[in-house]
This record gives structure tokens, sequence and C-alpha cells, in this order.
């Protein structure tokens, strides 16, 4: 039986950089997570009788969530919910269910690398039928219709175990419970040369895999472990936990500083990697070297004809504005188009479907390929070992070999977290005020070249995003980038990303952030940034 409820709107439905991510207490008001999933479903049309994918990274309140969204499909009129055991699908690996099974759509539920538990974070996010994050003009409409909803339709249905895999009818629908895991693994097995990586293994390569007590411990434990032959143990902190054992689940140094300092350590591991809570991001340290997004998103791009998915080359590169420069060289030298887009993995979906760029990546440690339309953490670390198994070389010579051809692009992110977000915006509006005025002018001995606020103009569907970023580039190419953050659930995050890029092979070898020191005292100098938050330092440093 289908009931009809009567609700009335909530004004914070607008989602973010990746879905509407809120703290759990959040979704938990009555009507709450009923009122944003049926706004997704009237901005929609044409899904009767047509299949939608469900999961989620296993955070707290998951369960729950995926109960309404069973429920509450059967009562809007799709014909089949596919969901992960347990609830449990990798953000990459939902992608790939949507397009194999050419589903409607997906709901994925995840507030991907922030904390989990009863008084953290919680998000849900449509993907469309092309497995990618939906495009503002979808969210736009999303969060037109919460602001005016007024009902909602939910079936009555039973119980569900999620927990058996196996088909179960519910409220006139079909609910196929599937393993998360074994058509993920399957791709990856199609991309690369498993033969290889099993060798790679065989011959005594250690690696150290980090899951974070999130989503990607029941994949990495079976790819690595059970296909490639890595040694028992490889993975570590493989369990999925509703709380991620009370951390964050972010793959950056700060929160990954074990694998950091394993790593750094006497006896390392050869590569290291971790994932964040939904497996869509990627941390990769080499013995004694940090490879930063940016570097590694050139470094696979210039070496992606190992694995046998990209023997044909590449069709283009794409990376959000703020990431690095670096992979516009490796563009460049390929002869491929170089696009740069907003920050936002949906972004690239238009690119990805056109044809025009195969790889794409950003600085906030998401790298991926047209295999899918959602980055992929695992994919990266595949496609490393498939670098480090093709020339078996360490990661530091790869690397620094890397910068020798291309040279080295000093990069850092500095975040600002938890800002009043009255002080945050006042920031950004009083930049954007004196945009003008600041070309030719000198801040700390440094000349100010141009400054603009990114705007993005989509080369596939014409459509317009603006509002993406301030820019202020520096005479010789290096740059500061001022934005807020579109993820997080309390207060603002400002975020500064600063980068200088160094022909030079002999000055290759620096600290970065003392390589980056004139430009970031500029970026203070210019922004107010300790005025206006009051805090003397970034709370974290990447
Ligand atoms: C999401 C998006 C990414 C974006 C990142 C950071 O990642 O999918 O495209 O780069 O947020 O966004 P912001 O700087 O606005 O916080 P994830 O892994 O959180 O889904």
């Amino acid at each position: 039986m289908t009931r009809t409820v009567s609700t009335t709107p909530f004004d914070d439905q607008k989602p973010g950089t990746s879905g509407l991510r809120k703290k759990v207490p959040v979704f938990q008001q009555p009507n709450y997570a009923e009122n944003f999933i049926q706004s997704i479903f009237d901005a929609l049309s044409g899904f009767g009788g047509r299949l939608l994918v469900v999961g989620g990274d296993g955070r707290y309140y998951n369960r729950e969530v995926i109960g309404k969204v069973i429920a509450m499909a059967a009562a809007n009129g799709f014909g089949k919910v596919m969901v992960g055991q347990g609830g449990i699908l990798s953000t990459p690996a939902a992608s790939h269910l949507i397009r194999k099974y050419k589903a409607f759509g997906g709901i994925i539920l995840s507030a991907s690398h922030n904390p989990g538990g009863p008084r953290q974070d919680f998000g849900i996010k449509y993907n469309a039928g092309n497995g990618g994050p939906a495009p503002e003009k979808i969210t736009d409409a999303i969060y037109a219709r919460s602001k005016e909803i007024r009902e909602y339709r939910i079936a009555e249905i039973g119980e569900i175990d999620i927990d058996i895999i196996g088909t179960v009818e519910a409220g006139g629908m079909e609910v196929e419970i599937v393993d998360p895991v074994r058509d993920y693994a399957d791709l990856m097995e199609s991309l690369f040369d498993f033969e290889a990586l099993r060798k790679l293994f065989e011959s005594g390569f250690r690696m150290r895999f980090d899951a974070m007590h999130a989503v990607t411990g029941p994949y990495a434990t079976e790819i690595f472990e059970r296909r490639l032959g890595a040694a028992p143990g490889t993975c570590r902190n493989f369990r999925p936990l509703p709380d991620f054992g009370g951390h964050h689940p972010d793959p950056n140094l700060v929160h990954a500083k074990h694998l950091y300092d394993e790593m750094m350590g006497p006896d390392a591991p050869d590569f290291g990697a971790a994932s964040d809570g939904d497996g869509d991001r990627n941390l990769i340290i080499g013995k004694g070297i940090f490879v930063t997004p940016s570097d590694s998103l050139a470094l696979l791009a210039a070496n992606a004809t190992v694995a046998p998915a990209y023997t044909g080359g590449l069709a283009g590169i794409a990376r959000s504005m703020p990431t690095s420069g670096a992979a516009d060289r490796v563009a460049q030298k390929l002869g491929v188009g170089l696009y740069e887009t907003p920050t936002g993995w949906k972004f690239f979906g238009n690119l990805l479907d056109a044809g025009m760029a195969t790889i794409c990546g950003e600085e906030s440690a998401g790298t991926g390929s047209s295999h899918v339309r959602e980055k992929d953490g695992l994919w990266a670390v595949l496609l490393w070992l498939s670098i480090l198994a093709a020339r078996r070389e360490s990661v530091s010579e790869i690397v620094t070999k890397h910068w020798a051809t291309y040279g080295r692009n000093y990069y850092s992110r500095h975040d600002y977290e938890e800002v009043d977000a009255a002080a945050a915006n006042a920031l950004m509006e009083e930049l954007r005020e004196k945009l003008a005025s600041l070309p030719g002018t000198q801040v700390c001995g440094l000349k100010i070249e141009t400054a603009d606020d990114f705007a993005y103009h989509d080369p596939v569907d014409g459509s317009v995003s603006v509002q993406q970023g301030i820019r202020i580039l520096f005479e010789g190419g290096s740059r500061v980038v001022f934005r807020l953050s579109g993820t997080g659930t309390s207060g603002a995050t400002l975020r500064v990303y600063i980068e200088r890029y160094e022909p030079d092979a002999a000055r290759h070898g620096l600290d970065t952030q003392a390589a980056l020191a004139d430009l970031i005292a500029a970026a203070d100098e210019i922004a107010g940034i300790r005025r206006h938050t009051g805090r003397e330092r970034p709370s974290v440093i990447t």
C-alpha cells in the first residue's frame, strides 16, 4: 500500500559540491530525508518501471535511509531497486552498476571523507544514468523542488533483509540485493593487466593499503590480496565501521598520518595508498615520498598507456581549476586537449560522455577515467601499480624523472576549517570587489599579472557556472586561488591553493612550504585571512 504524507519544506536542502551533506541529527528530523528524496524524484521524469541503484559507504544512518529510498522508489513507480549487500556500495562501484545495468540513475548515501557517527555527517547524492553526479541543472531543480514540497509518497513495505543476496518483492517493485564488490572487481580486471600485477607482488613488492575503516576495505582485500596475491595484511583497517573507528576517513597527510609515518620509516613498504569514506579519493605515498594529487594526475596521464585500457592513448585530460598545472604540460606533450573545470566531479561528466577527456583529476585527491563517471580511489592505485610493474623503478625515481622532464609544480592547499560563515563570505566579497585593481600591483615582492573570479563555459552543453574561485596570477606563472568549500557541514571552510612552477631541476628538491613561502605571505596580504578569520594558521595543510 502507498501512503501520501503531508510535509512542509526545509530551507536548507541545497546540494553542495557533491550532494546534500548535513549532520546526522539534521537528517533525523521528521520528514527531512523523505523531503529530499521526494524532491529528487520530483525533479526527474521518465523513470516509471526503470532501475534505481542504491548504496552507501556504510556510515551511521546508512541502513535507515536505504529503507526509506526503497519504500519511496516503490511508491513513486520505479520498477526495480538494486542495493549493495549490507547497504554497501563504493561511489565508483555505484557508478559502474548504474552504467552496466543501464539504470535510470542511482542514489548514493555518503558524506565522503567527513567523519561518521550519530552526531557526525551524512549525505545523499543523486547520480544520473551516465553514472555521474547530477549536473547543476538537475541539482538546481532538486533544490527548487525542496523549497516547495508539500507531500511525499512512500510504500508500506515490510522489513527487507539487505544482508542477504537475492531478489525480493517490495511494494510491487523488485529489490535485488547484489554483491557490492564483484562487478567492480571484474571491471578493474578488464582495465588492467592483473597477470603483470600478480608478478609484481610475486617478486616481493610490498604495499600497504589503508581503507580507514571505510567502504574500500572489502574491495581492496578482494582485489589486492585475493586476485593479485598481495601478502595477507597488505590491507589495513579493512572492516567498514559506521563511525570509521572514530576517525576522519580522509586520506590526507593529517588523517592518514600513521600511513605517512610508516612510508617515511626505515622499513617502509615500496608503495602506500589509502582511500576515503566512499572510495573515490586516493592518497599515494612512495617509500620516502608523498605524491601530491596534482602530480599524481600528471604522472598517471603521462604513463597511462602501460595499462591495456589506455594503450590507444588519451583523448584528453581534464582537471579542476584549483588543481596544479602539472597535467597541462603532459597534455601539451601528448598533443591532446586540456580542460579546466570548476571543483566538483560533476563537471567532468559532459567531457567524458563526449569522448573529449579520458583521464580527469582534482587536487582534492580524486583521479579517475572514462571507465566510470566518478573519481575512483582503487583505480588510481591500480594504475600506479601498473606503472610500477612496467617501469620497475621506485615511486621516487618515477616522480623525480617526471619533474626533470616537465618541471615541478610546487603545490599546497591551506584549509581554514569551521570558520564563521559570515567572516568567510566577507573575505570573498572583499576580494571580489578589489579584483579589478590588483593587476600590476606588487605584493610581498611578487607582481600580480591578472586576477579574476573563475567562470566555466561548458564546451559540450554551453552551460555557464560563475564564481567558481578567485584566481590571482603572478608574473612567472605562480598563482594563489581562494574558494569556499562546498562539502563542509559546519561553518565555512576557506581553501587557499598555492602553486609555483619551477622548470629548473636543480631547484626541485626544496621543501614545499619553503618554496611557496612568499606566495603564502602574499595570499594573507591580499585576502586578509588572519584579519577576517582570526586564525593564525590553517587547520589543515596538504
Ligand atoms: C567532492 C567532489 C570533488 C571535490 C571535493 C572537494 O569530493 O566530488 O569533486 O573536489 O568534493 O570539494 P570542496 O573543495 O568544495 O570541499 P568528495 O570526495 O567529498 O565527494
